[in-house]
């Protein structure tokens, strides 16, 4: 399974995010790390993402996003982009987001507090939105 791996970092230690870091895996081996191209088409996605406040304090990576998208049915156009917050190996919390019909626009965003601020919104499915949209974009689909 192919995902990317986000990690955000709070190098300056003033208690928010400041760097984020992109790289992309094949099961569990690392392929590469993102190229000059690659972070400038994450550039929207990293933006959301530092909103997520899941982050680590100096160079820590423990905390991270893996994202991914599925298309059981093979038709070229993905049906579900899942994103997997991880504290380490462990999975803290999920979020979906579906295109039932494959019209490239999702009709179902699953999710729960995803930015941390105490609160499970419309904002938290916004930011879900964004980041598997910006996701697709890079998968170039
Ligand atoms: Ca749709
Ligand atoms: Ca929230």
């Amino acid at each position: 399974m192919h995902f990317l791996k986000v990690i955000a970092q709070d190098r300056s230690g003033k208690g928010s995010a400041d760097t984020v870091g992109f790289q992309f895996f094949e099961d569990e081996q690392l392929q590469r790390e993102a190229t000059d191209t690659d972070r400038q088409r994450l550039k929207s996605f990293g933006k959301t993402y530092l909103k997520c406040a899941w982050y680590n304090a100096g160079e820590g990576e423990e905390r991270h996003l893996r994202i991914f998208s599925e298309n059981p049915s093979a038709d070229g156009s993905p049906e579900t982009v899942r994103l997997h917050f991880h504290e380490g190996p462990t999975i803290a919390y999920k979020a979906a987001a579906r295109d039932l019909d494959n019209d490239g626009v999702f009709e179902l965003i699953l999710s729960s507090d995803v930015d941390n601020d105490g609160r499970a919104n419309r904002t938290d499915r916004s930011r879900v939105k964004a980041l598997a949209k910006a996701f697709l974009k890079l998968d170039g689909r």
